[in-house]
């Protein structure tokens, strides 16, 4: 409500506080380093086994063990991988729901219009436009994500959701393995800057420019010049309107160029 139905006339522009993911990895990369250099390898190296061990046999004290596995200067990555050698990885999975946003929509004049020109493409086409929404990197928020998956599922768009924390490489692939129109990334954790340039390059790079990279969630407006330059298409904020994006996501496809 506070998003949507109370807008401001002249929002002021939010002051962000920037962090340069680059330079946070390769500080976090060097640190790791120093810490592997520096630590006595086979203590470390028996407090894992030891830990896998535990798994395994599924007796004694997994915390104990792995908080031994720290303290011999383990990192998280192979305090987790001793684990997953014997319980495997979470495979965090995403699913669309379908007909609720149409049963509260189906009477209102905007979701029939833009129905009507779904249906059209769908009779010129002979298919659906094609949207792949897709979660990057270490970004949980999937809200707005399903929220869209949904709504453009029954405004009558084929529909694909990726699972969450896929790389570019993974989404990249994906769009060109289900041959999409549009891939719309969700992004809500500051991963844009990095991650969507690096997905447009990669589409390039694989021979699929004419794959279009819209975006969405929470992305300061500061940061909407660098995205359109980077190639990404349309951006839409916190309180978009399901039926203004699914517009503007089919004028996309569509090769219709609009005013921002
Ligand atoms: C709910 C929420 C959570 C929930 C997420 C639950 C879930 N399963 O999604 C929980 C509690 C788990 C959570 C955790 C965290 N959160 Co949080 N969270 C939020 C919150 C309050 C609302 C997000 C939301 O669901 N909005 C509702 C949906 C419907 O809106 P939306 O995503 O914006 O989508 C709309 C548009 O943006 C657009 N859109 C979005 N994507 C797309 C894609 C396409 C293709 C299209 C067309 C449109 C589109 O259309 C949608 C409909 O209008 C926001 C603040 C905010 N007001 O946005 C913070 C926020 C996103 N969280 C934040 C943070 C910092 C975190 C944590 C890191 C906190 C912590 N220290 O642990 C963790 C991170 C967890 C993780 N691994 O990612 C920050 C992110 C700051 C940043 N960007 O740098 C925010 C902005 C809060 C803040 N002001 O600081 N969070």
């Amino acid at each position: 409500m506070g998003v949507n139905q109370y807008r401001l006339e002249n929002e002021v522009p939010i002051d962000v506080h920037r962090v340069d993911n680059a330079e946070v990895r390769r500080q976090q990369i060097e640190r790791l380093k120093r810490v592997k250099r520096e630590r006595d390898e086979s203590v470390c190296a028996k407090a894992l086994a030891d830990l896998t061990q535990i798994a395994k046999s599924q007796s004694g004290n997994l915390l104990a063990a792995a908080v031994d596995a720290a303290r011999s200067r383990a990192t998280l990555g192979e305090i987790s991988d001793a684990l997953e050698s014997e319980f495997g990885r979470h495979q965090a999975k995403t699913e669309v729901v379908s007909g609720i946003y149409e049963k509260q929509s189906e009477t209102s004049p905007e979701f029939v219009h833009v129905r009507k020109r779904v249906e059209d493409f769908k009779s010129s086409h002979g298919r659906a436009p094609h949207l792949l929404v897709a979660k990057m990197g270490q970004d949980g928020h999937d809200r707005g994500a399903k929220v869209i998956a949904s709504s453009f599922g029954d405004i009558g768009f084929k529909i694909g959701m990726s699972d969450l924390f896929l790389t570019p490489e993974e989404v990249a692939e994906l769009c060109i393995k289900d041959g999409v129109d549009v891939v719309g990334v969700s992004s809500l954790a500051g991963g844009h800057q990095t991650l969507i340039p690096q997905l447009i390059n990669l589409l390039a790079d694989k021979g699929h420019a004419d794959i279009k990279v819209v975006c969405g969630g929470v992305i300061p407006e500061q940061d909407y010049d660098a995205l359109r330059d980077a190639g990404v298409a349309e951006i839409f904020g916190p309180g978009t309107s399901v039926i203004d994006a699914a517009n503007a996501v089919l004028g996309q496809i569509l090769g219709e160029r609009r005013n921002r």
